[in-house]
C-alpha cells in the first residue's frame, strides 16, 4: 500500500473528492490511484478484483480482472418494488447478475467495470438510492430489525433511523459531482460533524426492536433498542462499543459486544448520536488503524468515562436504563399477520444471494414478485428478504411465484440451515482467506446428516460463516461459526446465545471440515441427551462446561 496513510488521504482529499474525476477517465487502466481507493469508500463503492483469475492473470502479464463492488444506503433496509425493479435491471445490465443482500440490510452489485461505474451510480441514484456513507470511516448504514412484533414500533423505529442517517451523511457535495454531474465547487465545504479527517474507522448503528433482536444489536458500535410502552416506542435504550473485526494472531484485537450506558428519549436520539461520533472522532486511535474501532477507545478509557463524555457533548444525562428482553435473532420464515390484517412474507436467501441457479430462479422471481407487489420489501440483517404490506387479496398471487422459483427453498432441510449467516469472501472479497458463501451449501450438506442422526434436525441453531476474522457474518454470535484461516482451514468458535447477547469461544483452531465435523458429532450427541426444555445448543455448551465462556464477555446488562 501507499506510504501515505489514510488519516493524510482524507485530510487532503477536498471533502472526498481526491482524484477521483481523473481516475474514472483514465481508460489505460481498470483499476484506480491508491489514494482514490481509500476514497472511493466513502462514495459507497470498492475496488476489487477476480481473485479465482488472479493468478492465471499474473502469469499472462495481464492487470488483475479489476472490478467495482457498490453498496447502497437503504436504512432498515427497505425498498419499494419500483425501485426493487430498478436495481434488478442494474444488476443485469451492469454488474454479475446477481443481488447481494447484505448483513447490514444492504444490496451489493459486484463486477461493475471501471467504465460503467458512473453510468451504474446513475442509474442507482435514479432509483432515488443512494450510496454515500455505506462504506468509509463515517456512519454507515443504519439497521433496523425488520422482523417487528408491533407494526407501529417497526415503523417509528424506522422513521428514526432514517432521520439518524441522514443526519450523520457527511457533509460533501463531491458525491453528487462526480457520480451525477451537478456543478463543480471549491471542495473545503463545512463538515461539523466529521471534521477534515472524518473518524478513525467506520462506524455502524442499528435500532433493535425487542424482543427480537435480528439486527444483533450488541455488534456495532452505537445502538438503540427500543422501548415500547402502550404500543408506542417511548425512548431507547443507548449502547456502545460493540464490534466484531479481530486478527488472526494478534491479541490487540477482539470482538467485543457493546454496553447499555442508559435511555434517551426519541427527540435525544439525534443529540446522543452527534455525541458518541464526535467522541469518537476525538479519542479514536488514529495511530493504529486496528485499533480504531469504538470498542477499542471505550475499552482503554473505560465506559463510565465514555458516558460522561457523551453526556458532557449531548448537554444532558441519559436516564436509566430500562428493562427488555430479547429472545432470540434470528428471523421468522413464512406469513406473518400484520396488526392492521395486511402480512408479512419472510423468505430464506441462503447467503443473501439473489441470482438464478439451477435450484432455483430467485432474481427472476423477486422480479415478478415485484411487478405485482404493491407493498414494499425489507431485507433483513440475517441476509433475508421479507415480502411486507401485503393485502389479503394479493397473498394467493405471491404464493404462486414463490413456488414456481422455488423462493422459499433454503440452503438446506435444517433450521440451522434456515439461520445460517455467510459472508461473500472469495472470489471478490480481497481480505478473504478462506471461503464462506460458496462453502455454505457444502458444509450445510456434511452437517445436516449429523444433525439427522441426533434428532436435531429441527432445533433452531445459528450458523455463521466468515472467510477471515474481520466477521463480516458477526460470527462470533455464533452458536456455531466457522472464521477462515486459510483455504480449507477455520477456527471452529462454539457458545454464543441466539439472542445476541453472548460471544462464543474458540474451540479449534486451523482444522479442516473432517475435524470440525468430528468435533461437532460428540457436542451435539451429548446436547441431544442432556437438553433441557427449548434450550439452545450455545446455551447448553456452556452450561454443561464442555465449552468455557468467552473472557471478554461484559455481560449485557439488561437494565441499569
Ligand atoms: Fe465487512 C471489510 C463485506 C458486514 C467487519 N466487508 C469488508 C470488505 C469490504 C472487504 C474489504 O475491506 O476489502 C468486504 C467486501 C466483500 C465483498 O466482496 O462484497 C466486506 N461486510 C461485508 C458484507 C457484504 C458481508 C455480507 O456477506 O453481507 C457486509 C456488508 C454490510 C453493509 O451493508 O454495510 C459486511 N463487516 C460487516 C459486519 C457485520 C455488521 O456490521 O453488522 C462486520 C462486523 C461488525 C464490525 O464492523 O465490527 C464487518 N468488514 C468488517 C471488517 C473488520 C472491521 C474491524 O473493526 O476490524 C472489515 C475489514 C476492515 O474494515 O478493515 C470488513
Ligand atoms: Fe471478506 Fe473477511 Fe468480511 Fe468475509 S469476513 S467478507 S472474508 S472481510
Amino acid at each position: 500500500m501507499s506510504a501515505i496513510s489514510v488519516e493524510d488521504i482524507k485530510a487532503q482529499s477536498r471533502a472526498l473528492r481526491g482524484t477521483l474525476l481523473e481516475g474514472l477517465a483514465d481508460q489505460a487502466t481498470g483499476a484506480l490511484a491508491e489514494s482514490d481507493q481509500v476514497l472511493i469508500k466513502f462514495h459507497g463503492s470498492y475496488q476489487q478484483d477476480h481473485r479465482d483469475i488472479r493468478e492465471e492473470r499474473r502469469l499472462q502479464k495481464l492487470e488483475p480482472a479489476y472490478s467495482f463492488m457498490i453498496r447502497t444506503r437503504t436504512p432498515g433496509g427497505i425498498v419499494s418494488p419500483q425501485q426493487w425493479l430498478k436495481l434488478d435491471a442494474i444488476a443485469t445490465r451492469f454488474a454479475n447478475r446477481s443481488l447481494r443482500i447484505t448483513t447490514r440490510q444492504a444490496f451489493q452489485f459486484h463486477g461493475v467495470v471501471k467504465r460503467e461505474l458512473k453510468s451504474t451510480m446513475q442509474a442507482i441514484n435514479a432509483a432515488v438510492i443512494d450510496t454515500l456513507a455505506a462504506c468509509g470511516d463515517v456512519n454507515r448504514n443504519v439497521m433496523v430489525g425488520a422482523n417487528p412484533q408491533v407494526s407501529s414500533a417497526y415503523a417509528t423505529a424506522h422513521a428514526d433511523a432514517a432521520a439518524l442517517s441522514e443526519h450523520l451523511l457527511p457533509n460533501t457535495r463531491a458525491y453528487y459531482e462526480i457520480w451525477l454531474d451537478e456543478e463543480r465547487i471549491a471542495g473545503g465545504e463545512d463538515e461539523p460533524i466529521y471534521g477534515t479527517h472524518y473518524l478513525p474507522r467506520k462506524f455502524k448503528t442499528a435500532f433493535a426492536i425487542p424482543p427480537i433482536n435480528d439486527v444483533d444489536v450488541f455488534a456495532h458500535d452505537l445502538g438503540f433498542i427500543a422501548i415500547i410502552e402502550g404500543g408506542e416506542v417511548v425512548g431507547y435504550n443507548v449502547s456502545v462499543g460493540g464490534g466484531m473485526g479481530s486478527t488472526h494472531g494478534d491479541a490487540e484485537t477482539y470482538p467485543l459486544l457493546a454496553q447499555v450506558i442508559g435511555f434517551a428519549t426519541r427527540e435525544q436520539v439525534l443529540s446522543v448520536a452527534e455525541a458518541v461520533v464526535t467522541a469518537q472522532r476525538d479519542f479514536g486511535n488514529r495511530a493504529v488503524r486496528k485499533r480504531a474501532r469504538l470498542k477499542y477507545t471505550i475499552d482503554d478509557r473505560g465506559i463510565d468515562w465514555f458516558k460522561s463524555e457523551v453526556e458532557r457533548r449531548a448537554g444532558f444525562a441519559l436516564g436509566p436504563a430500562r428493562p427488555f428482553v430479547f429472545e432470540h435473532s434470528g428471523d421468522r420464515f413464512g406469513w406473518i399477520e400484520g396488526e392492521d390484517g395486511r402480512a408479512h412474507l419472510t423468505l430464506p436467501v441462503p447467503a443473501g444471494r439473489l441470482a438464478d441457479s439451477a435450484e432455483a430462479s430467485r432474481l427472476t422471481g423477486m422480479r415478478e414478485i415485484a411487478r405485482v407487489h404493491r407493498g414494499h420489501f425489507r431485507l433483513t440483517a440475517n441476509q433475508n428478504v421479507i415480502i411486507a404490506d401485503v393485502p389479503a387479496s394479493q397473498r394467493r398471487r405471491i404464493d404462486l411465484l414463490v413456488a414456481r422459483h422455488g423462493l422459499d427453498r433454503g440452503v438446506g432441510r435444517s433450521a440451522l440451515a434456515l439461520n445460517a449467516l455467510a459472508c461473500v469472501a472469495l472470489p471478490t472479497c480481497g481480505l478473504a482467506m478462506a471461503e464462506a458463501e460458496r462453502y455454505l451449501p457444502d458444509f450445510v450438506a456434511r452437517i445436516e446428516p449429523l444433525l439427522a442422526h441426533h434428532g436435531l434436525t429441527e432445533v433452531p441453531m445459528l450458523l455463521r460463516l466468515s472467510g477471515c476474522p474481520n466477521g463480516c457474518s458477526r460470527p462470533y454470535l455464533g452458536e456455531i461459526a466457522l472464521v477462515g484461516k486459510a483455504p480449507g482451514r477455520y477456527n471452529l468458535m462454539l457458545g454464543a446465545d441466539h439472542r445476541g447477547q453472548r460471544l462464543n469461544t474458540l474451540f479449534r483452531e486451523n482444522v479442516g471440515e473432517a475435524e470440525i465435523i468430528e468435533a461437532l458429532d460428540p457436542l451435539f450427541a451429548r446436547f441431544a441427551a442432556e437438553r433441557s426444555g427449548q434450550e439452545g445448543f450455545g446455551d447448553y455448551l456452556i452450561r454443561s462446561g464442555l465449552v468455557a465462556a468467552n473472557p471478554r464477555q461484559i455481560a449485557v446488562r439488561l437494565v441499569a
